[in-house]
């Protein structure tokens, strides 16, 4: 069965949402940050590189969400989680979980992570100072460049959805202006209501 590491709060929700959508059987065990779960020798036997998600499959450990994403799509074709079927916009599914990984979610990181940037104080602290300028530039692009509407890539909902979901969550606390990101508010509230979504945030207890 796959078994699902998480922590509440984290970008493993998205993972946690896209389990919930395609029906999967699986089990889900809490990493605790606030015991620092995820340095220790224990989940490092899991993710060597000490971060949430990872998911034990039946051929081995999946980390990094855009690879855990588009295993689970493709795992679960009944669940229809990606565009198989049509290059171009399989392509923008990854578009925007490339975009979400790497420059968004780093962005967010930088905000109280600084310590893996830098080891000087003062640069620690202006990189947490200047993330949420930077964060919300992202947010602003993902609403006027990569989200299509009414879901992330166009008509239909994909496992990119379970990942821009699982951002727009955290909006309010990166200090986005939702003035300037009127879609991406109304998308969040509207997803929201998927019993998929709401089920995954449930047995996160967030
Ligand atoms: N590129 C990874 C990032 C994973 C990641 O940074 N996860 C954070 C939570 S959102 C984490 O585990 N942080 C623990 C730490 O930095 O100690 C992915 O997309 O899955």
């Amino acid at each position: 069965m796959l078994h699902l590491y998480y922590t509440p709060g984290t970008c493993s929700l998205a993972t946690h949402i896209a389990l919930e959508e395609a029906g999967a059987q699986y089990e889900a065990t809490l990493v605790d940050f606030r015991s620092a779960e995820q340095t220790k020798p224990e989940y490092h036997a899991i993710n060597p590189n000490g971060r949430v998600p990872a998911l034990v499959t039946e051929e081995g450990i999946l980390t990094e969400s855009p690879a855990i994403l588009l295993f689970i799509a493709a795992q679960f074709p009944d669940a229809r989680l990606a565009p198989f079927d049509d290059p171009f916009l399989l392509g923008k599914v990854q578009e925007m979980n490339a975009y979400l990984s790497s420059t968004l979610h780093v962005a967010h990181a930088h905000r109280f992570r600084g310590y893996r940037w830098a080891d000087d104080e003062a640069a620690i602290k202006e990189m947490s100072r200047k993330a949420f300028e930077v964060v919300e530039t992202c947010f602003v692009h993902v609403e006027e460049n990569l989200f299509a509407g009414p879901f992330a890539v166009g008509d239909s909902y994909t496992i990119a959805d379970c990942y821009l979901f699982n951002f727009t969550t955290w909006m309010e606390a990166d200090e986005v202006d939702l003035t300037r990101v009127p879609k991406l508010h109304e998308y969040r509230e509207r997803l929201k209501e998927r019993p998929a979504i709401q089920r995954a945030l449930a047995a996160q207890k967030v």
